[in-house]
């Protein structure tokens, strides 16, 4: 642990960082392009089949130095090996974090308190992938006897983001005579409208929660039984379609599912983290098992880069130094990702999870406050929409926003033109972003002088340019374990916990303390603040009047 490594702004790197950066803020990224030639060329760095240009970053040679001697400095070396190896530096919980257990090989073996945790892994895979054949080759019959047609996905959060980006994501690769849904929303039209033209007798629901108590899964779970129970009429039924992903037996038997019939995980997995594991049993029966094992490797090729690799070609580090640069020296607040590619269409949101859940906290590690920001809020769409939306902003703005653009070389539906025209769009707003146009620029379309100003684009955007072959399952896994690691760069450097979710536990409380105020008709002494007992009072009469 890093209790002998001084306060992050008393290291030297900061400090140098700090000195710097008041020498570098005003760098134009036209002279540095015109400085340097060959810039587009050097700032880049490729591995596993992935290229990353960072070339259009406000920074400097100097600058990246300093950057990787902050990762040093800050022990981000010895805290990766920590994480690997199984120590508990998910301190707040006191537990390990070993997502890279998920997708490590056969054979390999990691230690959480003393349980070699691969033998684990490899155990729940193999038996996701017996049940995954079977329901595919309509071998897993209903209570009726036809086959399944329909998987919902009950969940939320961590146990649902990561399954729907990666349904969507690879939906190329699925099968089609299935039909895939994602029910996560308390909110009931979530469940009204994902089985509202379903057949119950073909429907199988996944109850994916970490815990099993969690409020919106367990009320979308009784709800899915009430209304399977509605047309096959015996409890029995259950048994045929309903599965389990949970670590969470007891929860799991109690509500009526068979434990054969429940898929472990085990605690050194977080929410976030976890869409490789069980959780992401809707993605194995969507693309396969073989599919779902080559995901996994796209994942465990970027862990071992981001294990071994020098820190100055070590993709995640890299970008997270990046986003550091930008959220602690030039005081950025937000990022865009930017997927030039449909079927990541729901990547963006789950990296908000990923992302802002991990590194949106206050307290350092030691339980004292930072006096530096932390994780900066990530936001996006895939391209080209954005870029008749929010782009105008990013463009000519108050406001720096570093972009991450996502781009495949080959389409996974080549039609005509499409492809081409998407990439060109997304390499011209990279070079727009960065170059802008001048005023003389302008002027020279023999634009009328009161127009110059808002025709004029300043430039100086930063953005990083992320290029891979194709989207395929390896590519997708390397792509998120990029973010995972770029993340938890970030975190150790911030000395936060990237791996607890304090934040969210005031909300529920409270909701858990208001429910009954809001079932019972009764007219209740409310003892919150005069704002929210006039909202439920208010709530109340008017549903009254309503309902009549
Ligand atoms: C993620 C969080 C959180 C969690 C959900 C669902 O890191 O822990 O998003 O995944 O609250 O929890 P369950 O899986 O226990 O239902």
């Amino acid at each position: 642990m890093k209790t002998s490594i001084p306060q992050l702004t008393k290291l030297s790197a900061w400090q140098a960082l700090e000195a710097h950066f008041q020498k570098v803020k005003d760098l134009q990224l036209r002279k540095l392009f015109m400085d340097d030639p060959k810039r587009g060329e050097s700032m880049t760095a490729e591995a596993i089949g992935i290229y990353f240009d960072y070339s259009k970053h406000r920074i400097t040679n100097e600058t990246i130095r300093l950057l990787l001697q902050l990762a040093e400095e800050s022990g981000l070396r010895s805290r990766i090996n920590a994480m690997f190896r199984g120590e508990k530096i998910n301190v707040t919980e006191n537990r390990a974090v070993l997502h890279v257990a998920l997708r490590a090989p056969k054979g390999e073996s990691i230690l959480s308190d003393g349980e070699d945790v691969v033998l684990q892994v490899h155990a729940v895979l193999d038996k996701m992938a017996k049940f995954s054949l079977q329901v595919r080759d309509s071998g897993w019959k209903g209570h009726t006897g036809k086959p399944i047609k329909n998987i919902i996905n009950i969940g939320i959060g961590g146990s649902d983001l990561g399954p729907v980006m990666a349904y969507e994501a690879l939906r190329h690769y699925s099968q089609r005579e299935l039909t895939f849904r994602f029910v996560s929303n308390i909110d009931g039209t979530d469940f009204a409208e994902a089985t509202m033209d379903l057949d119950a007798e073909e429907t199988l629901f996944i109850i994916s929660s970490k815990t099993f108590t969690t409020l919106e899964t367990m009320t979308n779970a009784h709800t899915a039984r009430d209304w399977l129970l509605k047309t096959l009429k015996n409890p029995a039924a259950v048994a045929k379609h309903f599965v389990a992903v949970s670590t969470n037996s007891g929860e799991v038997a109690k509500f009526g599912i068979d434990t054969a019939n429940m898929f472990e995980f085990w605690d050194w997995v977080g929410g976030r983290y976890s869409m490789d594991s069980a959780i992401g049993l809707s993605t194995m029966i969507a693309i396969g098992p073989e599919n779902f094992r080559a995901m996994l490797d796209g994942f465990h090729q970027m862990d071992e880069h981001f294990r071994t690799a020098q820190f100055e070609r070590n993709l995640p580090v890299l970008m997270g130094l990046l986003s550091l640069w930008y959220n602690n020296f030039f005081g950025v607040q937000t990022m865009a990702v930017l997927p030039y590619e449909q079927y990541l269409k729901r990547f963006p949101a789950y990296l908000q999870q990923l992302t802002m859940e991990s590194n949106g906290k206050h307290v350092k590690l030691d339980g004292t406050k930072v006096d530096y920001q932390t994780g900066p809020i990530y936001w996006g769409e895939p391209g080209t929409n954005g870029q008749h939306s929010f782009y105008q902003m990013i463009h000519q703005g108050t406001k720096l926003i570093p972009c991450d653009f996502i781009g495949f070389v080959q389409p996974l539906n080549s039609l005509g033109r499409h492809h081409d025209l998407l990439l060109a769009n997304m390499f011209a707003q990279a070079e727009a972003l960065a170059f802008g146009k001048t005023s003389q620029e302008v002027l020279a379309e023999c634009t009328p002088e009161w127009l110059l100003p808002h025709k004029t684009f300043e430039g100086n955007r930063p953005s990083s340019t992320i290029l891979l072959e194709r989207l395929t399952p390896e590519a997708l896994g390397k792509l998120i374990a990029l973010y995972e690691h770029s993340v938890f760069t970030q975190g150790v450097i911030w000395e936060i916990d990237s791996f607890d979710q304090w934040g969210v536990e005031l909300g529920k409380a409270l909701a858990e303390r208001i429910i009954p105020e809001l079932e019972t008709g009764a007219d209740l002494q409310l003892k919150h603040d005069s704002s929210t007992n006039n909202l439920i009072r208010r709530y109340k009469r008017s549903r009254e009047l309503l309902n009549g």
